[in-house]
């Protein structure tokens, strides 16, 4: 082969962006997640069409502009993937997803946004497509704050946690990291979307757990400004507000990855 054709650089495919590219075998994972979730986490959901779900997922984004992406764009795959979450059992979370999880892992009639069969598939995922092509661009995809805020992962995650909110009812939970400056940050999908989406006729109390990481010093508690912030958007939409330090059951899971520490020997 003439080392000149080897050397020869062809143009780029698709637009060039600022972020990473779609995941690797993207859709092979959505898929896949679909036929665990619905066939051994939640057999009840057995029923579901996850070829369907995949292609309504895809169509979301592809051949579309990856910073023009929209709520409608997700409305089709919204459609086909309703799940009820029972009163009481929310939980939303900032800056705290490990921990969450974890918690919603032990507790299992507990749910967080990723305990439902959308968040499952998406969780951990990037993808976008181009107005140029049908193929997702594995090369890069629009940065969020370099590039645009309404791209194709946003506007997903804005668009599912807002239903995730509206959903809800009864009392409501929330994970928040106290060892964090902004504990309640106005900017963060729970403080954007989730907060102002609840329904105060559907959703009469939320419970606010602040933890703090064993390891780093307490830097924002129940009483701190930013949770007070938080303690007034919701006494303005009448929703009651319960808040706790290091929640019980969660510092114990804390404790589990640390239990020599000080906090978790003598603190219990
Ligand atoms: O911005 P955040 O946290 O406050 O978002 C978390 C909040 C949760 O209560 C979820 O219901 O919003 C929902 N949510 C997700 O479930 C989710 N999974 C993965 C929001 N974002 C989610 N992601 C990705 O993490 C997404 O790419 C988004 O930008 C981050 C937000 O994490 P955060 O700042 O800790």
């Amino acid at each position: 082969v003439p080392v000149g054709i080897l050397m020869w650089r062809q143009p780029p495919k698709h637009k060039e962006w600022k972020g990473p590219g779609t995941t690797a075998h993207f859709y092979e994972i959505l898929l896949g997640r679909c036929y665990t979730y619905t066939q051994v986490v939640r057999p009840e959901l057995r029923h579901t069409d996850c070829q369907k779900i995949g292609k309504a997922f895809t169509s979301a984004f592809l051949s579309k502009d990856p910073c023009g992406s929209t709520e409608q764009d997700y409305r089709p795959l919204m459609e086909l993937t309703t799940q009820i979450v029972p009163c009481d059992k929310t939980v939303f979370w900032s800056k705290s997803s490990e921990l969450a999880h974890d918690y919603t892992r032990v507790q299992r009639d507990m749910y967080t946004l990723e305990d439902t069969l959308l968040g499952y598939m998406a969780d951990g995922l990037k993808w976008c497509g181009d107005t140029s092509s049908s193929e997702m661009n594995y090369q890069s995809c629009p940065h969020w704050r370099e590039d645009c805020s309404n791209n194709s992962v946003s506007v997903f995650w804005n668009t599912v946690s807002k239903r995730f909110a509206e959903d809800a009812c009864g009392v409501v939970h929330v994970v928040l990291n106290g060892s964090i400056s902004n504990t309640f940050d106005e900017k963060s999908t729970f403080g954007r979307v989730e907060v102002f989406n609840l329904h105060p006729e559907k959703v009469h109390t939320l419970k606010a757990w602040v933890m703090h990481n064993i390891e780093s010093v307490p830097s924002d508690s129940c009483s701190s400004s930013s949770v007070n912030n938080l303690k007034q958007i919701l006494k303005t939409r009448n929703i009651i507000f319960i808040c706790q330090n290091n929640y019980r059951p969660v510092r114990l899971l804390q404790c589990v990855k640390n239990p020599e520490h000080s906090s978790c020997k003598y603190n219990l």
